[in-house]
């Protein structure tokens, strides 16, 4: 089956909010032996942005929304358990370090954090998945019970960011700025947004995540040496 054929079929998918069709897409995929990631980010995710895009200009009510993120998310949970499954593509690694993983208060949008989780899990990570609206209270609290080396958060709203922000002045006014390297993702965030509120790292998407945290975690180590 052609590439290009699969991820439109998927896309459609996803703005059709059929579920039955995208999980036999899956199914083929896996048979036909594609990748089930990049088919989850390049595929079924256009799909994601296209209904987000729709739902921006009024062509898509709350409850579509609603209902098409529903399939976005059992999709995305249908592939995350294939993945973790498969331990010819993604081996068992050394333990990287941990990662205390949430979105922020104020914000439900989980699903590119889950699949962040995801990769960063069978990159070595051990990952402590808070959950969504977690207020940056609570982040912290975690981070310091798990002894994380790793605060990433997800924000999808521009009007929950400043959480981020807020994050990195409590761990200012705590003292704590340099316990913890911080992390940020989202679709509104930028290098520049992580850079402004003093972030460690950011990263566009969830392979590009792995990349940035083990740097993050190789500069750690190299600043203790
Ligand atoms: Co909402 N929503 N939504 N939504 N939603 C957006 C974000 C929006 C852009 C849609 C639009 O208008 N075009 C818009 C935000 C506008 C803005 O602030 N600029 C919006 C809005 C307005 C809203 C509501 C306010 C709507 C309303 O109620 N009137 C409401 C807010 C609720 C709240 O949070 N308080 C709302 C609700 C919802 C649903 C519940 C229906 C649903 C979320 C379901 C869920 O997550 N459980 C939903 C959805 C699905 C979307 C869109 C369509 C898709 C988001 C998504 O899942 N993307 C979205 C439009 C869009 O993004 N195109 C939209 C797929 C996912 C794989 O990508 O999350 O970007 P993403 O994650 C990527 C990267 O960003 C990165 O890696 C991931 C994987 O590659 N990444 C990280 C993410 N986190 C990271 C962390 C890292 C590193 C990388 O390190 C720590």
């Amino acid at each position: 089956m052609d590439k290009q054929e699969l991820y439109t079929r998927a896309k459609e998918a996803i703005v059709d909010a059929d579920e039955e069709k995208a999980l036999r897409i899956i199914e083929e995929a896996k048979k036909d032996n594609f990748d089930l990631l990049e088919l989850l980010l390049s595929g079924f995710g256009a799909g994601n942005d296209e209904i987000g895009d729709r739902f921006d200009v009024g062509r898509l009510s709350l409850p579509e929304l609603i209902y098409a993120a529903e399939v976005m998310k059992n999709v995305t949970n249908t592939i995350l358990q294939y993945l973790n499954e498969d331990e010819e593509r993604y081996p068992i690694q050394e333990k990287k370090g941990t990662v205390i993983l949430a979105t922020v208060a104020g914000d439900v949008h989980d699903i590119g954090k889950g699949i962040v989780a995801s990769t960063l899990r069978n990159a070595g990570f051990e990952v402590i998945d808070l959950g969504c609206e977690v207020p940056v209270e609570v982040i912290l609290e975690k981070a310091k019970e798990h002894n994380a080396d790793i605060i990433g958060t997800s924000a999808l709203l521009t009007s929950t960011m400043s959480e981020q922000k807020r994050l990195e002045k409590l761990l200012t006014e705590r003292g704590e700025k340099d316990s913890f390297i911080t992390m940020v993702g989202g679709a509104p965030c930028t290098p520049r947004w992580a850079k402004k509120i003093g972030a460690g790292g950011y990263s566009e998407d969830a392979v590009d995540a792995v990349r940035v945290a083990l740097e993050l975690i190789k500069e750690k180590n190299k600043s203790k040496e």
